[in-house]
């Protein structure tokens, strides 16, 4: 078994010891941060997930395989932000997981990539209400608002958000990144979002290219 498949291996069996290990092992190994989650640790939990819907995971070991997941991630974190330290600053990003959703693992890397990346982050949390993200990407006057959701039932606050931006004429004040496991391209074009990507690194990708278009804010 090479590294990554140990990492996700240590998710699914819920050892959290052994995750911690590979962690830290994968950092002194010089491994990308990044790689570890993406090819490592996050398809654990999506066996994991996958575990559950074949009814051989009940919720407890999914919450278990979900912490596991978080303590790696406080783990990582800081490597992967300390990747990004002296990078200038490409403006402010709201970010947040969608009313009624406490899924956070995702919304958690995009926001430490966009980080990494010399964003200025203001991580709302998760199960947050449509109208904060908007009060607080006034306040901080951000660039972009990132909403994740990892639920078919809140993919909706997503277009509710766009709906209240151009209810209040902010429409073109900011811009709107959508993402998370149902979400699509096709979703994120019906709804008018200005961005979708289904990774942190794609993520990195569309924030940059919207805040070097000009016909915004
Ligand atoms: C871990 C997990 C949980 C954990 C969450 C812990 C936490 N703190 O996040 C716990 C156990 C608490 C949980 C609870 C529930 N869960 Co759950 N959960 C998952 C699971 C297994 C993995 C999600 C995850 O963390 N993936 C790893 C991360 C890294 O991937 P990601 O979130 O997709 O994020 C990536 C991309 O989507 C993207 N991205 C994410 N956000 C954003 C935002 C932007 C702006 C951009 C650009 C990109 C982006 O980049 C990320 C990095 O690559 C998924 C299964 C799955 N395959 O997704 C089910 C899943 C999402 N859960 C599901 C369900 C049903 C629930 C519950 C309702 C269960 C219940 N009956 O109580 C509750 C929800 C309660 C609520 N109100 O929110 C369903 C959703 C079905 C649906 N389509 O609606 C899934 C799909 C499982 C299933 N197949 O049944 N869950």
């Amino acid at each position: 078994m090479n590294i990554f498949e140990e990492m996700a291996q240590s998710i699914v069996s819920l050892d959290s010891a052994k995750a911690k290990r590979l962690a830290n092992a994968s950092i002194k190994k010089n491994i990308d941060p990044v790689q570890s989650i993406e090819l490592g640790f996050a398809p654990g939990i999506q066996k994991a997930g996958e575990l559950y819907e074949q009814g051989e995971y009940f919720i407890p070991q999914l919450i278990r395989s979900a912490e596991v997941m978080k303590e790696v991630l406080k783990i990582l974190q800081p490597a992967i932000l300390k990747s990004g330290e002296s990078l200038p600053s490409f403006g402010k990003i709201v970010i947040g997981t969608i009313e009624g959703d406490i899924h956070d693992i995702g919304k958690n890397l995009v926001g430490a990539m966009l980080d990494a990346s010399g964003f200025e982050i203001i991580d709302l949390g998760a199960d947050v209400p449509v109208h904060l993200f908007i009060e607080n990407a006034e306040k901080e006057n951000a660039e972009l608002i990132c909403t994740s959701a990892l639920l078919t039932t809140t993919m909706t606050g997503q277009k509710r958000l766009i709906e209240y931006l151009m209810q209040k004429g902010l429409r073109d004040k900011f811009f709107v990144m959508v993402g998370g496991a149902p979400v699509s391209k096709d979703w994120a074009e019906k709804i008018g979002a200005d961005g979708y990507a289904e990774n942190a690194q794609q993520a990195v990708k569309v924030a940059k290219r919207l805040v070097s278009r000009t016909d915004h804010g």
